[in-house]
């Protein structure tokens, strides 16, 4: 869907004057206002292709209606969210729902809207149609040398697939495990595996990363083979210096210290990427933001920390990717308000008083250094990611707008009502 240059236009209008207002008290109380609003124009965060129908749960699918049938609609809707925002310039496609078949096609439709192809996802983690051999029991993992072939095969076209795209990384999340005591041999699973990898490895092209992913559990439901952090990290040194360790945040038992993890992969040069979402329980797949945004912004304060540190490109140098999809909400709007979350956690990194907090560290003076962190946190910035918006040519408030235009009328008037968009 794309929206004319007036919409954006009239619809800033409205707006303006309350936002300069805001944006006047804001850079009355930050220091280097205009440096974070050029690093917030220039931080893209990628759109996963499976989160633009709504999420369903093993208990049932409740469609919006108007969702994306195929991958040139699922283009558009990323394209439409980032001619809202200006912060959405990039998709991440999973293969093999978005198995492209006319490939310069989709790259001429996603150029026209100004997008990239970010990380390529593999899929062993279910059994598609004429498939061979079953993932029942694992994928890299398992016992039968052919099933495990059948799977390092996969992802090397995966890898062929995102080379024609012009992506440059392939993240694999395996769902490889077990469910019950006895039924697995640890040590070998982590050696077929580890195996599996490196033949993957092998197949990447000089400027390409892999992205080894990990999760605590589910579906796997008594060990997972890539289970936390460390056996991530474990797989990513093994493997040599194109291989990293992904971070989903909704991917660790409950309570643990995310920010931790991200600052000491970040200290050892193996922090890859990043999939933002939020969560009560488990792998909730809420929306960014919506449960700890104290959290968020404290994995943002260690990410610009950690990477200040050895000089990276907050833009380049990670992948940043949404990964949520759940059932109630319309899924445009919850990936604009996920969006937004992750720029408000980021400007507020940005805004932290570095010195003064290293300064309060040194001095063991700890009632001091939660202020300053929390001025950062409190600090009401949104007037900062909206200029940083403004500025790049879209809408001062994406949700807003999204209504104002009835973009999801105009979608399920196009498309109809009983659409439903292949993923999970
Ligand atoms: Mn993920």
């Amino acid at each position: 869907m794309k929206l004319e240059k007036y919409q954006i236009e009239s619809h800033n209008s409205e707006l303006l004057a309350r936002h300069q207002n805001r944006l006047a008290f804001v850079k009355s109380e930050v220091a280097d206002a205009e440096g974070i609003i050029k690093k917030l124009a220039d931080f893209q965060i990628a759109i996963p292709s499976w989160a633009l129908g709504t999420g369903g749960t093993r208990f049932g699918r409740f469609s919006s209606g108007g969702e994306p049938r195929n991958i040139e609609e699922k283009i558009e809707d990323i394209g439409l969210l980032h001619q809202l925002n200006a912060s959405s310039g990039a998709v991440s496609l999973h293969i093999p729902w978005d198995t492209v078949a006319d490939t310069s096609g989709i790259k001429t439709l996603a150029a026209q809207y100004g997008l990239k192809f970010d990380a390529m996802n593999s899929n062993t983690f279910q059994d598609q149609p004429g498939q061979a051999l079953s993932y029942k029991f694992g994928s890299l993992q398992h016992v039968d040398k052919a099933v495990r072939k059948q799977a390092v095969d996969h992802n090397i076209e995966v890898i062929r697939q995102g080379i024609e795209l012009g992506s440059k990384s392939l993240t694999v999340w395996l769902s490889d495990g077990s469910c019950f005591p006895g039924q697995l041999n640890f040590r070998k699973a982590f050696q077929n595996t580890l195996d599996g990898l490196k033949e993957i490895y092998a197949a990447l092209p000089a400027d390409w990363k892999i992205f080894v992913e990990y999760k605590a559990f589910e579906p796997n439901f008594y060990s997972t083979t890539v289970g936390d952090w460390g056996q991530s990290f474990l797989y990513a040194s093994k493997l040599g210096p194109k291989a990293y360790t992904l971070v989903d945040l909704g991917h660790h038992l409950p309570n643990a210290n995310i920010e931790q993890i991200v600052a000491l992969l970040l200290l050892e040069e193996k922090l890859g990427g990043f999939h933002f979402n939020d969560s009560k329980y488990g792998d909730d797949d809420l929306t960014a933001g919506s449960i700890k945004p104290y959290q968020l912004f404290l994995i943002f304060n260690e990410l610009v920390e950690g990477m200040d540190a050895r000089g990276m490109d907050h833009a380049q140098d990670l992948g940043w990717m949404i990964d949520a999809s759940h059932n109630v909400k319309d899924p445009l709007e919850d990936l604009l308000q996920s969006v937004e979350a992750i720029m408000l956690a980021y400007a507020q990194a940005l805004s932290v008083d570095r010195k003064a907090l290293q300064e309060a560290q040194a001095a063991n003076d700890v009632a001091r250094s939660q202020e300053i962190l929390q001025q950062a946190f409190r600090t009401d910035l949104r007037a900062l990611v909206a200029e940083a918006r403004l500025r790049s040519g879209a809408a001062l408030a994406p949700l807003e707008a999204f209504r104002q235009f009835k973009a999801r009328e105009e979608l399920v008037r196009h498309r109809g009502s009983k659409t439903v968009a292949t993923g999970l």
